[in-house]
């Protein structure tokens, strides 16, 4: 694999501090990306041709990043049939963030987007991942080891707090 299969675009470079965490993901996973900015209100043909091209270019899953009235995400979902994951942005238009979330996550049946939580750039990559490996039994066996990597901190971290003397649980 090495041209781009994911697509990661912005609404503005202001939500690259966020979006950066769904790219060093998948640098990690070493699934070939591309990321831009494509703002939905600023450069609206630009997000048409995106859109409309995305599938044609080799792009299997598009993540787009977008806060306060935070439409991209459900446009570029409205101009392809591949799959959109939606990060809303706590923005410097945002209220208190809710604003990016509903924007995102209350689209009109029939035009999905997998929204995920507020900020929530990493968890994106990782869903954007977990897509490519329905057919890439490679990129599945690296996400099976990053799971496993998960549990084994969680043990760490109870066995750190056992060993300080905290009551252990009787599971
Ligand atoms: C949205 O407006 C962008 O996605 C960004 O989150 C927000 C603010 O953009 P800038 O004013 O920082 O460019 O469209």
């Amino acid at each position: 694999m090495s041209n781009p299969v994911i697509g990661i675009i912005m609404g503005s470079q202001s939500d690259l501090k966020v979006m950066k965490e769904a790219a060093e993901f998948l640098d990690e996973i070493k699934i070939p990306f591309e990321l831009t900015v494509v703002s939905a209100h600023r450069t609206p043909k630009r997000m048409m041709d995106y859109a409309s091209s995305a599938r044609g270019r080799g792009l299997k899953v598009i993540i787009a990043g977008a806060g306060g009235a935070a439409h991209l995400p459900g446009m570029v979902a409205s101009l392809t049939s591949l799959p959109v994951i939606g990060v809303p942005i706590k923005s410097s238009n945002s209220i208190d963030g809710w604003d990016s979330v509903l924007s995102i996550l209350q689209m009109p049946s029939g035009v999905p987007v997998a929204t995920v939580a507020l900020n929530g750039a990493k968890n994106a990559g990782i869903l954007a991942a977990q897509i490519i490996g329905v057919t890439d039994k490679s990129i599945a066996k690296k996400l099976d080891h990053y799971k496993a990597s998960l549990q084994r901190k969680v043990e760490e971290s109870f066995k750190e707090i056992e060993d300080k003397g905290w009551r252990k649980a009787s599971t």
